[in-house]
């Protein structure tokens, strides 16, 4: 349990001084707890997330924290130089006193950023323009880190995005079955089984040269970016646990799995789950407006077969964690993960059925933006 002892302990073992006033647990993460402390020191307000690593899902913490701190030093000199304000455009994770990244004891392995005011974030919209933004943001993301070396990046999870590897996992856990609940599930397994044609196609244009391999967040949900209360623009990608080389693929279709759905990713009623075709041009228009003239043509052409990739893959690791007893996302419930499995292979079927459109929507975009500026990016 997460306490409010155990959070000012963790706090003075970062060095931070003053009064606690206040905790309050942010749940919105599937993986790491997340808990808001507020301290008064003196006359000053002062907040930091301290959040608590999960250690099952990353097992190398030295690797985590070390990207993590290299990032945003690299993003805060870009940020800088282009006069943006570093404290507020990127994460400032805090050391221990003896220089620590992160802080290692029986309640667990804590770290400490700070918390970046007067913003927001949201986990459904229906609102084209900010969808927009965020397409902005991401875009604006990978474009910074466009000449990161990739080669000094750890993979914190291996083969997170590989997507057949997904499914030959899901295979195996429907073998051992250790929960016995794969009879239950047959029909979400011959789903996932059916469209295992489909599950290498990005990684064999990698392979084929036709898309390259760059620094990627890897988890791209509408909530992982912080919007500016004042201005209502994409202000800050945050939860960098997984920026590891990966394709921009993967984050342009996450982020549609997520943000351009029309019900929660947990919503039970599958007549509800669908994908917005707005938001989806929303999304594209505001990445592409950032990064276009950085991609490839391969890329352009499958970013609308990404958001069935990754919507496909996401029901895939929800399935098989409700198979393995759900030992990796957090749940709420003992068919949490089922539900979200099925509501994503939902969603998966219904970016299927829209493909020839969605692809459409793309290459207008694309070839607005490339003929009002080419040299855009
Ligand atoms: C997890 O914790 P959160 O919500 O940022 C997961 C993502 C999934 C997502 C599904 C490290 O992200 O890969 O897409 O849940 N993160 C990790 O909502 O596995
Ligand atoms: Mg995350």
């Amino acid at each position: 349990m997460t306490n409010t002892e155990t959070i000012l302990k963790v706090c003075r073992n970062f060095g931070i001084d003053g009064k606690l006033k206040e905790t309050k647990a942010l749940t919105d993460g599937h993986i790491n707890t997340t808990v808001l402390a507020v301290f008064e020191n003196g006359e000053k307000q002062e907040k930091y997330l301290v959040q608590k690593i999960n250690t099952h899902v990353f097992k190398d913490q030295d690797a985590l924290m070390q990207n993590i701190v290299n990032v945003t030093h690299f993003l805060r000199k870009k940020i800088r130089a282009s006069g943006g304000d570093p404290e507020r455009e990127t994460l400032h994770f805090l050391k221990t006193p003896d220089g620590g990244l992160y802080f290692n004891d029986e309640s667990g392995c804590w770290r400490i950023y700070r918390y970046i005011d007067n913003s927001y974030t949201y986990n459904m919209i229906d609102s084209a323009e900010v969808f927009r933004n965020a397409g902005e943001s991401f875009g604006k993301f990978q474009k910074l880190l466009n000449d990161y070396p990739s080669e000094t990046l750890l993979e914190t999870i291996p083969d997170f995005h590989n997507t057949p590897k997904r499914v030959e996992n899901l295979e195996k856990s429907a073998q051992a079955d250790i929960c016995s609940r794969a009879s239950g599930v047959k029909k979400e397994i011959e789903f996932a089984l059916s469209r295992k044609n489909k599950a290498g196609i990005a990684l064999t244009l990698c392979e084929m040269g036709e898309i390259p391999l760059r620094v990627t967040h890897n988890d791209t949900k509408l909530n992982n970016i912080l919007f500016d209360a004042d201005t209502h623009k994409g202000l800050c990608v945050i939860d960098l646990d997984t920026i590891m080389p990966g394709l921009s693929l993967y984050d342009f279709g996450d982020a549609i799995r997520f943000g351009a759905k029309t019900a929660e990713e947990d919503e039970p009623d599958l007549s509800k789950v669908s994908i917005s075709l707005p938001l989806y041009e929303a999304y594209t228009k505001g990445y592409l407006s950032s990064c276009a003239a950085a991609l490839t043509r391969a890329e352009i052409d499958s970013l609308a077969f990404s958001a069935f990739l990754m919507t496909y893959e996401c029901g895939i690791r929800f399935l098989t964690d409700y198979l393995d007893g759900d030992v990796y996302f957090r749940t709420e419930y003992p068919e949490h993960n089922l539900v979200r499995a099925r509501n994503q292979f939902k969603m998966a079927r219904e970016i299927e059925k829209n493909l020839d459109e969605m692809n459409r929507i793309t290459k207008r975009i694309y070839d607005e933006i490339m003929s009002k500026n080419g040299s855009l990016c």
